[in-house]
């Protein structure tokens, strides 16, 4: 099975922007398989038996980004797996040469949805999270990091395929369903 006729829609904004809680809508009403490189990484740390658990366990912590390799392995599989050809990819390619060789080694993306947020807001939706989430890196400290890393390493990727006119923009600052009113006008459009 190959993955030549696939769509692949590249999901990104920063951490806390509502990545996952919009997917979760295009699920719903477009019939995307989501896949989240975080969820991804999460459930690979958990697998028994898994020869990265400990190193992906460290990276997220540190919000450091996980050697591309296991992610992408990670994304093909599942894509392979589905037998489906319309994916929501959320939360990668976070960093240039992910891009370069996930479009290369797997297929091209044909557009970049980018979930505009300023930190002050994803801060406040990422600390009340992080009161029943459990998620290792729902704390100040490793927040503070993941928003370094955005900055300076994902964000260049927005700005590349930007200057390709491969990106489609929404704040995401209002409620979830103001957001998802203007991700569906853009989903309308292309996907009718
Ligand atoms: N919420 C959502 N939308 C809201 C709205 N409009 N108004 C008010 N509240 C809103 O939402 C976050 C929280 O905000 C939720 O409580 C939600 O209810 C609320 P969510 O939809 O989960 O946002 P999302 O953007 O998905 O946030 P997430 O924390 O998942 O983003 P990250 O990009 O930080 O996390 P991810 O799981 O993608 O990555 C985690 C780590 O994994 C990375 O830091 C890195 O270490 C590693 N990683 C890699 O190494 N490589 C990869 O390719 C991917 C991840
Ligand atoms: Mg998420």
């Amino acid at each position: 099975k190959s993955l030549e006729k696939t769509t692949v829609i590249f999901v990104l904004g920063g951490p806390g922007a509502g990545k996952g809680t919009q997917c979760a809508n295009l699920v719903r009403d477009f019939g995307f398989i989501h896949l989240s490189a975080g969820d991804l990484l999460r459930a690979e740390q958990e697998r028994p038996g898994s020869q990265y658990g400990e190193l992906i366990k460290t990276y997220i912590k540190e919000g450091k980004i996980v050697p591309m390799e296991v992610t992408i392995a990670l994304l093909e599989n599942e894509m392979l797996a589905s037998g489906q050809d319309r994916f929501l990819i959320d939360g990668f390619p976070r960093k240039m040469d992910q891009a370069l060789k996930f479009e290369e080694a797997v297929v091209p993306s044909k557009f970049t949805l980018y979930f505009e947020c300023p930190e002050e807001v994803m801060l406040k939706r990422l600390m009340k999270r992080g009161e029943t989430s459990g998620r290792a890196d729902d704390n100040i400290e490793s927040i503070t990091k993941r928003f370094r890393v955005f900055t300076q390493t994902s964000f260049p990727v927005i700005e590349h395929y930007g200057n390709l006119g491969k990106v489609h923009k929404v704040s995401c600052v209002d409620a979830p369903e103001v957001v998802y009113a203007n991700v569906k006008m853009i989903f309308n459009e292309l996907f009718h």
